[in-house]
């Protein structure tokens, strides 16, 4: 059973089975050392890679962005903040963690530039998918130029076409931004040749983006407007009637209204709020077979840290959702 020393749940008794960090001495194992910084802070003991059932990638990339910085932080962020989340979840009734989260090291890219970075992503990332074999996958972003990598590995696997939904307050549809092809803005577009996209939340585009929305739309590009998420549910039809199998799912957290997570590059007003957000993703989990995810672009900001959490409480929710029927 998958523990952590911070749960007194199991009573007064429960110090004699916590787990302890491996690779310490035995001697030393029973000294009150702080929670490990993975994912919900489980040790290696109790969240073996072979009994993984999903995997936590940090890359903390940051390479293109434009406005406020700071998504190098992010993976530390979310992984500091995940050891605060309850492990039971009220709304499953059950201990997702149960299925087994593996926090693997973090990538470390190249900083010869973005190109040569997002190719070394494309090829790492790769090799990773086919190491883990089943387990799913969940990047933990660094920029969002990280997802087009992941996104063309997964694509090169599948003899189907893949779709991606993208949670964003951005299209990310620009052929380049300020010279670099593989930027945070471009991620979208780099990736039409390979995959269908629905796009969800959209609420800030460029006229060059507009066209290619024109363009596309219906044909494997789909997007719903923040402004038609409020009135009533009928946009969760249209995003699934849309979305093929099987999804990758990017999550930039700047879909987020600005309220909800004001750490992030470029916040844009009027964003998804948090049980909409659930629902829906709900849906897509039970409906469609999700084969990946990735959390990008927060930028935490020192002291304030809902944001960090809310995205933390997040990924555990949708690995929920991915191993309901085992909760
Ligand atoms: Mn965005």
């Amino acid at each position: 059973m998958p523990n952590r020393r911070s749960d007194d749940s199991q009573g007064p008794d429960a110090g004699s089975e916590h787990p302890s960090h491996r690779p310490l001495p035995a001697a030393l194992r029973g000294l009150p050392w702080e929670l490990p910084h993975t994912f919900l802070g489980l040790d290696e003991e109790s969240s073996p890679f072979e009994e993984a059932r999903a995997v936590i990638l940090p890359v903390p990339y940051e390479g293109t962005t434009s406005y406020g910085g700071g998504t190098r932080g992010g993976p530390r962020a979310i992984l500091e903040a995940s050891r605060y989340v309850e492990l039971y979840d009220q709304e499953l009734d059950g201990e997702p963690v149960s299925a087994g989260i593996h926090t693997l090291p973090a990538f470390e890219l190249t900083r010869a530039g973005s190109t040569e970075a997002m190719a070394e992503l494309e090829d790492a990332y790769g090799t990773l998918l086919d190491a883990i074999g089943p387990r799913f996958p969940v990047l933990l972003g660094g920029e969002h130029a990280v997802s087009a990598p992941a996104i063309r590995a997964h694509a090169a696997r599948h003899s189907d076409r893949i779709s991606v939904l993208q949670l964003d307050a951005h299209a990310d549809l620009r052929d380049g931004y300020e010279g670099a092809p593989w930027s945070h803005a471009s991620f979208a577009f780099r990736c039409l040749d390979v995959a269908d996209f629905v796009q969800v939340g959209i609420r800030a585009v460029s006229a060059e983006e507009i066209a290619v929305v024109r363009e596309r739309s219906g044909k494997g590009l789909t997007v719903v407007w923040a402004d038609e998420m409020w009135e009533d549910d009928a946009w969760m039809d249209r995003a699934l009637e849309a979305l093929g199998n099987p999804v990758y799912l990017t999550v930039d957290v700047d879909y987020f209204d600005p309220s909800l997570v004001p750490s992030t590059g470029t916040p844009e007003p009027g964003g998804g709020d948090w049980y909409r957000t659930l629902r829906f993703l709900r849906r897509v989990f039970r409906e469609r077979t999700v084969i990946g995810m990735d959390a990008v672009e927060l930028a935490p900001t020192p002291g304030f840290h809902a944001p960090d959490f809310l995205v933390a409480k997040l990924i555990y929710k949708l690995i929920g959702y991915r191993f309901e029927e085992g909760v």
